[in-house]
């Protein structure tokens, strides 16, 4: 059957489009929008995916490691009652092909698939303003049309290679964590060059170093982490699970990060040093994310963080046993968790094997890569494999790449060359219907996803069935909305300490050239929330909508 193409018996829509809606994407997001409007909204929904499996982020990131940081039990849908009951996690946090499992058994549940096209990558989408319609094209030339458009493309899609000079005559193999070869990469007895310590490289060390010959790890910005002390998950747990399903719903959706877990309320500073130790010791012993939420004021006064910094420098200083590698791993120049906090299952252990090297780039930056390995300014790392784990060209990446244009040709990168403007995080003025789930200027990854993306979805299903219920035809964020809450966003960004790591992707400063802008919304989910509600009470207060 030809995905493409509108469904058999569908017909063609009064609008004149070939379908009511075109989703891109088919990760989390997309599949639980196609699920939303076609069967709880009787929409014809067409969703394009590049990749030649569903999954999104689960289908590329498939780097020796992966595994999510939220614990499994929160990392899904919350939707079907039917789905969370007949699904079991395995492990406190998922590994990457359990996720895909997962996400397949979804679309298998849900009868997804046929409104899937598969490789089907889109490069471009114009907005057809007499027709009113959105005119996408893929990049085998086809297009369809929709009054509707929902980038569903995910936050971290969009690979950063960085340009480095000398890649393309490297000898041996390279490859990027975010797009990793189905068939694997066999590293026994390899020499073996990982660029890149974020939440990505911490994963992926310990894993490489059990097979490869030697492990060089390349460190420009040394990195906190706390331990995940991921195991199976017991019969009790399971169990605690099972029973307490509304208590957890109810916690995440109710909290700022849409973890299963509450920022405890007391500061850093109002307890002893003594309890203060103690209570850091505990949030380790426990692990996780959750470590974050010790003190409630971690993110938002400087001595109270340092307290945090402090205890896991300490930490780093007393796993690693070369004094020398333990003070290059712990010379971290921001704060704790103002870069997106990694988690880890033995990553400073790995820098006490003997096949493990740590390389300092701030003492000596890569000059370039020779065909034999990697060059910094003072030595030659010959070399088999490099593995970037450099990360993404975050939030925007994934929408810029595509060739969007709105009102009058006007294109996205145009829009946003200052950095993204938007409403909500959920529409660009003068880009009518186009709905941008989790995009930058809403909370998504600074919240546990799968809730960002339920309520995304959800606000902009009920958005569209209100507009059909009175016969509108057009939503369009209102430019003076949009100024305000990029004012919002940046207030929010500036009451924490998050725009103090110079070097965080969240600011975009991974990416050379790329506007220095907090993207996402800082203010916690509970309050993005409550917003989004009570504009959408206030009949889409900052939005025009026309017949
Ligand atoms: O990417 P990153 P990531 N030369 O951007 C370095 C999510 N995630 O893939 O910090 C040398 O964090 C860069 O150095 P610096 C999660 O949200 C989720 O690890 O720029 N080094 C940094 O060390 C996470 O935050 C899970 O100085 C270069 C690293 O590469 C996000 O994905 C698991 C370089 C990039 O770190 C991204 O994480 C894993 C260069 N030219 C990831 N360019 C889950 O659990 C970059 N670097 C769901």
């Amino acid at each position: 059957m030809n995905h493409i193409a509108p469904g058999s018996g569908a017909g063609t829509p009064a609008h004149g489009g070939d379908f009511d809606a075109i989703v891109i994407g088919a990760g989390f997001s997309g599949m639980y929008l196609l699920h939303r409007l076609r069967d709880q909204l009787g929409l014809s929904v067409r969703v394009l995916e590049a990749a030649d499996g569903v999954g999104g982020t689960w289908h590329w990131n498939r780097y020796p490691g992966a595994r999510c940081d939220s614990e499994s039990h929160s990392y899904c849908y919350y939707f079907s009652k039917e789905l969370l009951e007949e699904w079991e996690w395995s492990e406190r946090y998922p590994t990457q092909p359990e996720i895909l499992r997962y996400l397949n058994h979804v679309a298998d549940r849900f009868d997804l698939r046929r409104d899937i096209a598969l490789n089907t990558r889109v490069s471009a989408a114009r907005f057809d303003e007499a027709a009113n319609l959105w005119q996408v094209t893929t990049a085998e030339g086809r297009t369809l049309s929709a009054p509707f458009l929902i980038t569903a493309v995910g936050c971290l899609s969009a690979a950063n290679v960085p340009k480095i000079p000398g890649l393309g005559d490297f000898a041996g193999q390279w490859y990027h964590t975010g797009e990793w070869p189905q068939e694997g990469v066999d590293f026994a007895g390899k020499r073996v060059g990982q660029i890149g310590t974020g939440s990505t490289g911490i994963q992926a060390v310990p894993v490489i170093a059990e097979t490869a010959g030697h492990l060089w790890v390349f460190q420009r910005t040394a990195n906190y982490s706390v331990p995940a002390h991921n195991a199976p998950l017991s019969p009790e747990a399971k169990r605690w699970i099972r029973e307490h399903r509304e208590d957890i719903r109810e916690v995440m959706t109710t909290n700022t990060n849409g973890h299963p877990f509450h920022i405890e309320d007391r500061s850093a500073l109002a307890v002893s040093e003594e309890e203060r130790q103690r209570l850091y010791e505990q949030a380790w012993a426990k692990g996780g994310l959750q470590f974050r939420a010790t003190f409630r004021d971690l993110l938002t006064d400087k001595a109270a963080n340092d307290t945090a910094s402090e205890f896991l420098r300490a930490k780093i200083r007393s796993i690693v046993k070369d004094p020398k590698t333990a003070a290059i791993l712990s010379n971290i120049d921001h704060p704790y968790a103002t870069k997106r906090p990694p988690i880890d299952s033995g990553y400073f252990e790995a820098f006490n094997r003997d096949n493990v090297t740590l390389v300092d780039l701030r003492a000596a930056p890569i000059e370039r890569i020779t065909p034999r390995g990697i060059k910094t300014k003072d030595a030659e790392y010959p070399l088999d494999i490099i593995v970037f784990a450099t990360g993404f060209d975050a939030l925007t990446g994934p929408l810029l790449r595509i060739d969007v244009r709105g009102r009058d040709g006007r294109t996205l990168r145009d829009a946003w060359e200052a950095g993204p403007v938007n409403y909500l995080g959920l529409q660009v003025p003068g880009f009518p219907n186009m709905f941008t789930m989790t995009g930058p200027g809403s909370p998504s990854v600074l919240c546990n996803m799968p809730v960002a993306i339920e309520q995304h979805a959800n606000w902009i299903a009920d958005c569209i069935a209100g507009m059909r219920a009175k016969g509108l035809r057009r939503i369009e964020a209102r430019p003076e909305a949009a100024q305000t809450w990029v004012r919002d966003v940046n207030a929010a960004a500036e009451s924490t300490l998050l725009p103090e790591a110079g070097s965080s992707w969240y600011l975009g400063a991974n990416v050379p050239g790329k506007p220095r802008v907090f993207m996402p919304y800082a203010g916690g989910m509970a309050q993005y929330r409550a917003i989004c509600d009570e504009v959408a009470r206030k009949d889409y207060e900052g939005f025009a909508l026309s017949a």
